[in-house]
């Protein structure tokens, strides 16, 4: 749980090996100053400590949950089933499909238990810290600024690397590089 601020955010993930990818999204909370809780739990090894984990967040305030879960994920699913909180799931490459198992498991709910899916990996875990500011912000001006400021980061982020690679003039001054011939003899 990030230190200073009352969390408003739960992150649950199906394993510790799910870490690097699913700490992607506390960074994007972390940088629009969003207080979060982050755990690990697993509908299918731990069901009784999920819903636990659920009643205590709940109890502490939190506003949006984000499961990240990889193979047969069902930890998304079953959290949008306990409670009444938005629920965004992230599925992640963790089995021999690359997520794909995961992405159909979180994606395909069945009507009347949403989940928000979001791209397999890491673009989805960043969105999802993105998604549940974007919730929160529905009733905080503060975080909608924030987004606001966020947006334009990116759009001067591009802006820059797009400066850099016309500076350097392409990739034909990358070391080594060959252009490839479109017309092969
Ligand atoms: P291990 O590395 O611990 O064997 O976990 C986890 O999210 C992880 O990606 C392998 C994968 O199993 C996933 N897992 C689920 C659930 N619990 C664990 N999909 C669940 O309840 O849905």
């Amino acid at each position: 749980m990030s230190e200073t601020k009352q969390p408003r955010v739960g992150i649950v993930m199906g394993s510790d090996s799910d870490l690097a990818v699913m700490e992607q999204a506390g960074v994007v909370l972390d940088e629009l100053g969003v207080g979060y809780a982050i755990t690990i739990a697993s509908a299918h090894r731990a069901p009784d400590l999920l819903r636990a984990w659920i009643r205590k967040v709940e109890a502490q305030g939190i506003r949006v949950i984000i499961a990240g879960a990889g193979g047969a994920a069902h930890l998304a699913g079953v959290v949008a089933s306990e409670t009444l909180l938005p629920v965004i799931g992230v599925p992640l490459d963790s089995s021999s499909l690359h997520g794909w198992d995961a992405l159909l498991a979180t994606v395909q709910m069945p009507a009347g238990v949403p989940v928000a899916t979001m791209a397999i990996g890491k673009a989805g875990a960043k969105n999802a810290g993105v998604l549940a500011v974007r919730i929160l912000a529905l009733q905080d001006d503060r975080l909608a600024k924030r987004l606001v400021e966020y947006r334009s980061k990116m759009a001067q982020d591009v802006e820059k690397r797009a400066r850099e690679l016309e500076e350097r003039g392409g990739a034909k001054r990358t070391p080594g590089f060959r252009p490839a011939s479109n017309h092969p003899s």
